[in-house]
């Protein structure tokens, strides 16, 4: 498996683990944190035998934030024509099911891009915030428009106007998390969470997460849509025929990807 700088990867079974791993900054979001996440997310996006991405960070930080030592002395100039950060959308584009296993601070860009996975999972000492108000600046990689759609118009410009952070159990309640655990059972719930997802026929897993995702993009009509058309598509898959047997024959599906 390649090696990489800030982040830790392995697999367990059909699930791919990434771990931000700079500490010594928080896992502040540099540009080769940036390189490293997407390489690694695209490469378990591209391996079948992969179903699901676990993301995470350390206990006291999934990431606090951009790095703002790397950005501070940047132009508005410079932060445009490098596109700064723009590879983020790569990772928000995988199509295998992410899923944020968030301890500690979650914090501007830390907050976005928990928000570019699917589901976020929690420990209870989590702090979710958009704290850029407080540097001069505003959210750059989404903290304004996905928080926005994920806890509604009021939560969101309270977090992005004042910088305050929610607890994790806050942020269950505004429907940014959908499970809050004990800190030392983070990691065991965000796995069981990926194992199940990971255990599901794939081609109706990428079929399910486009569908969400162009929830957030598009009209009603557009979205439901594209949904019909999607849940159509998949009565050409061998796993959809196994599925519905399996259900007639009162046993469990064996699903091959098919
Ligand atoms: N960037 C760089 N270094 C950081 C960051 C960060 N975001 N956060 C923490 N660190 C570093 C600290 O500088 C410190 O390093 P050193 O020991 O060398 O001084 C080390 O990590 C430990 O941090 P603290 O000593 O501050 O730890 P505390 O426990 O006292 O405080 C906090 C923890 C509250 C999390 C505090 O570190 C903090 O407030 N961090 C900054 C949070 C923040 O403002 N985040 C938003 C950053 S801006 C952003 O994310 C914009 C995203 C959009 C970009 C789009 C580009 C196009």
């Amino acid at each position: 498996m390649t090696s990489y700088e800030t982040i830790l990867v392995g697999t367990h079974g059909r699930v791919g683990r990434i771990t931000l791993n700079r500490p010594e900054a928080l896992n502040a979001l540099n540009s080769q944190v940036m390189r490293d996440v997407v390489a690694a997310a695209e490469a378990f996006d591209a391996d079948e035998g992969i179903g699901a991405i676990v993301v995470t960070g350390s206990e006291k930080a999934f990431a606090a934030g951009a790095d703002i030592k790397e950005m501070e002395q940047k132009s508005g100039r410079e932060m445009i024509m490098d596109d700064h950060f723009g590879a983020w959308a790569r990772f928000a584009a995988v199509r295998t099911p992410v899923i944020a296993a968030v301890s500690g601070y979650a914090l501007g860009g830390g907050c976005e891009l928990a928000m570019m996975c699917d589901i976020i999972v929690a420990g209870d000492t989590a702090r979710f915030g958009q704290p850029e108000i407080n540097l001069g600046v505003i959210p750059g990689m989404g903290g304004t428009q996905r928080l926005i759609r994920a806890v509604g118009a009021y939560v969101a410009a309270d977090m992005v106007l004042t910088g305050r952070m929610l607890s994790a159990d806050e942020a269950q309640r505004a429907g940014l998390v959908s499970r809050v655990v004990p800190a030392a059972d983070l990691e065991a719930e965000a796995a069981k969470v990926a194992e199940t997802i990971a255990a599901k026929s794939l081609p109706s897993v990428y079929a399910a997460k486009a569908a969400l995702d162009a929830a957030l993009e598009t009209t009603l009509a557009e979205g439901l849509r594209f949904e019909r058309h999607a849940f159509a598509a998949l009565f050409d898959t061998a796993d959809q025929k196994e599925g519905m047997a399996a259900f007639r024959e009162k046993r469990q599906p064996d699903f091959t990807n098919r």
